[in-house]
């Protein structure tokens, strides 16, 4: 009989505390370092075997490997050695109040303008019903994110906060990318840390980790100019993690960025929390070009996602958990992703209007059933454990749920 008690809990730092049945959290129990055929990543093995960091000419040489089984070999022994057998998943549901922007990013298939035809915002009501229906099959989250719109007020936003946790007290509100709290700073002549104590004393639980996309200037001026830099970027993170505001973090990838502004991007997000530690996870969001303006390009193969998700995991080791977002990567992907380091697959999601195939005419009703991601998780050999935003198991009976 297995127990469905995660074996091994990561720590902020990287560490992981003792398994709860006995497996080892050492990766080094986890490697074959004789099976890996590839010379070029057997250094690489025996520095994960020896506790230590990889830097960038490992990240580098990980991605010029074509041995992909060895790069998800060693990626699984860090997974293995965190959280051993166990997947995550989570009860959830994303709400996209706006797609009204005030940017024009290139990768966007979302953002409209103001009268553009396709051109949306919920008004409170619908954003209350959409989480009363969550609430009611027992969700455990609600996302929320949009994007910048240029007249709702800053109090549009507290009210839906505040609105949300008084209806809804068992629901944890993940909002707002740090893109929107920079815009929030703007509307509201008020601090990143002002902005944060306000939302959060409004019911604000912690924030996703969109609105990263590459961390370089290059790219930044190619591809989404006008949106908040790199350093705007992890100065809000900063700032949230030193209120106790869990965040997540993500990369973009897949369009016009080199693998190595990718390994770079990676260690900039490694040194923040090792400064600022507050990050939960890395969710490396594979491009989708349908319908956005980089539409001629060609997207990730299959063994490109695979691959940046296993070089997240090794190169994040103080990062706790490394998420397949099966919108982007596909259902199919992340479960074998949960052979390549990957420890969590989101949630259900239900609708998502941010990035949809075929473009503009892809269908927003995007939504997994419990059941199938169980049954894909235990088909991987792995143990499927349902999760709350901040990482607590989740009991659950229905739509009844308390977190253990
Ligand atoms: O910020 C936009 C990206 C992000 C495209 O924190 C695209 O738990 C691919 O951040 N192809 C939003 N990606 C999604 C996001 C997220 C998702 C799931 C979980 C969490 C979390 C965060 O989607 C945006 C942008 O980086 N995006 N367009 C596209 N065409």
């Amino acid at each position: 009989m297995i127990s469905l008690d995660p074996p091994a809990m990561a720590t902020r730092d990287g560490e992981t505390t003792t398994s709860t049945i006995g497996q080892s959290s050492n990766p080094a129990d986890y490697l074959d370092i004789g099976s890996i055929s590839d010379m070029s990543l057997r250094p690489i093995a025996e520095k994960i075997a020896g506790g230590k960091r990889l830097d960038f000419a490992d990240g580098m040489a990980l991605w010029n490997s074509r041995d992909i089984f060895a790069v998800g070999h060693i990626a699984n022994a860090v997974r293995e050695a965190m959280h051993g057998r166990v997947a995550y998943y989570n009860i959830n549901r994303h709400i996209n109040y706006s797609n009204i922007c005030a940017l024009s990013c290139k990768f966007c298939e979302f953002q409209r303008k103001r009268g553009e035809e396709g051109a949306y915002e919920y008004d409170l009501e619908k954003v209350y019903q959409i989480a009363a229906e969550a609430d009611k099959i027992g969700a455990t989250e609600i996302h929320i994110v949009g994007g910048l719109h240029p007249w709702l007020p800053f109090e549009w936003y507290l009210e839906m906060l505040s609105g949300l946790r008084a209806r809804f007290p068992r629901l944890h509100l993940k909002c707002f990318t740090a893109i929107e709290i920079d815009h929030f700073t703007k509307i509201s002549k008020l601090s990143v840390r002002e902005v944060l104590i306000a939302l959060r004393e409004h019911g604000l639980g912690s924030m996703p980790g969109g609105g990263a996309e590459v961390f370089d200037d290059r790219v930044h001026d190619e591809v989404f100019k006008g949106k908040l830099r790199s350093d705007g970027w992890l100065n809000v993170h900063k700032v949230a993690h030193e209120l106790g505001i869990a965040t997540n973090a993500t990369i973009l990838y897949g369009h016009v960025e080199t693998r190595a502004e990718r390994v770079n991007h990676l260690i900039k997000l490694r040194e923040l929390q090792d400064a600022a530690p507050g990050f939960q996870t890395i969710i490396p969001l594979s491009f989708i070009p349908d319908g956005s303006e980089l539409g001629h390009l060609p997207g990730n193969t299959g063994l490109e996602d695979m691959k940046m998700l296993a070089i997240s995991r090794l190169m994040l080791p103080n990062f706790p958990h490394v998420k397949a977002f099966w919108i982007m990567q596909s259902m199919k992907l992340s479960q074998v992703s949960l052979n390549f380091g990957v420890d969590d697959l989101d949630g259900t999601v239900v609708w998502y209007d941010i990035t949809k195939r075929e473009g503009g005419h892809g269908n927003q009703h995007q939504e997994q059933d419990v059941a199938d991601i169980r049954r894909l998780v235990v088909e991987a050999g792995y143990i499927p454990v349902e999760r709350d935003t901040l990482y607590r198991r989740v009991i659950r009976n229905g739509q009844d749920w308390h977190v253990a």
